[in-house]
């Protein structure tokens, strides 16, 4: 393994650093301290062809410009609060509305727009980056000073572990993700609607016309929801399910995982023979296919910007858990720590 490093601009008037890790059996993955932003990803296809599997930019004025969180993580609470507010212990919290009526992934300035301080480990076959930020108690409308760790972990067997580890010094809220957008093809030459991918999951959540979980679960038996033996991603776009339709033309979803087996999701990409395992500790994925991913931008230096271009698994607890009880709780008090774990395998078939 080896890490190289190079500063790709400043914002703020602090400088943004890339860097680079590289393994032996050809993975290569290049991410910054802004955001934690993953904003290149190689690794071979089944003839041994390396390229780029995310969506991504090479110059800090596009992510700022044009990113839709490509390859960020993203909260203090990812996904949507209703209204942008909720209540904790018998006080009421008002937090930016970022998305109509809703406060989406952290709000205005969420953590995929701060700079994270960043060490590196390496050993012999792996590396971590290790980046940490203090979030201070009002940041974006959230209370409690919160401590944050994320850990990118690569291996040589082309696996990306990604920890997250959180305390606070009084009762928050708090449910990060990544949000990477993958397509298997290699720079993205072609969409994603002729992947394969496989959920262990029964059930998602019904959303409103905002986007907002109802709170209703709906089974995925019958329906292009169902990804327990396999589907391609184009089931979902050319769906005449209302949910399918709500989205977008496709998913936007978060499913509850089964959580009976791992890897709880696979992508499968038929033309260039890789394939994504995940595996999780999170009791949910949100499945987005870039439905809203339309602009006159280019993405990865040459890519014009298009629906469907990639897929996003975020992996994490419910969206709008706060608000809605009987979701697993997002509530951190002081003294507890909030931990989540996925690893992303790449293979080749
Ligand atoms: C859209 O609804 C989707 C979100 O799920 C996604 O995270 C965002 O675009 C990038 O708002």
């Amino acid at each position: 393994m080896e890490i190289t490093k190079k500063k790709i601009g400043e914002l703020g008037g602090s400088e943004v650093t890339a860097y680079t890790v590289k393994g032996k059996n050809g993975m290569t993955m290049t991410c910054l301290d802004y955001g934690c932003i993953i904003t290149e990803f190689i690794v071979p296809d089944r003839e041994g062809k390396l390229e780029n599997i995310v969506l991504g930019f090479d110059n800090i004025e596009d992510y700022v410009e044009h990113s839709p969180y490509f390859g960020a993580v993203v909260g203090r609470i990812a996904g949507r609060i209703k209204e942008g507010r909720f209540t904790l212990d018998g006080k009421d919290y008002h937090m930016a509305k970022n998305n109509g009526e809703n406060h989406l992934h952290g709000g205005e300035r969420g953590l995929d727009k701060v700079i994270w301080n960043l060490e590196t480990k390496i050993e012999t076959d792996k590396a971590q980056l290790i980046f940490t930020y203090e979030s201070p108690d009002g940041e974006e409308g959230y209370p409690g000073n919160v401590s944050l760790r994320t850990v990118y972990t690569i291996t040589d067997q082309n696996e990306l572990v990604i920890e997250y580890n959180g305390t606070t010094d009084k009762k928050t809220i708090l449910n990060l993700t990544n949000h990477t957008y993958f397509n298997l093809s290699g720079n993205a030459k072609s969409t994603i609607l002729e992947h394969t991918l496989q959920i262990d999951s029964d059930k998602f959540l019904e959303l409103d016309s905002g986007l907002m979980p109802t709170g209703r679960l709906l089974d995925v038996e019958g329906t292009a929801f169902d990804f327990r033996n396999g589907r391609k991603v184009a089931d979902g776009p050319a769906s005449s399910h209302p949910q399918n339709i709500l989205a977008g033309k496709g998913y936007d979803h978060p499913f509850v995982l089964n959580r009976k087996k791992q890897p709880a999701i696979k992508v499968s990409c038929e033309e260039s023979g890789r394939t994504l395992e995940v595996e999780t500790n999170q009791p949910a994925v949100v499945l987005y296919t870039s439905n809203q991913l339309e602009g006159d931008f280019l993405i990865n230096g040459n890519v014009k910007a298009e629906r469907y271009l990639a897929l996003c698994l975020e992996t994490q607890k419910h969206p709008d858990a706060i608000n809605h009880p009987d979701f697993p709780s997002v509530v951190l008090d002081k003294g507890e720590e909030y931990y989540s774990y996925t690893k992303y395998s790449f293979k080749v078939e």
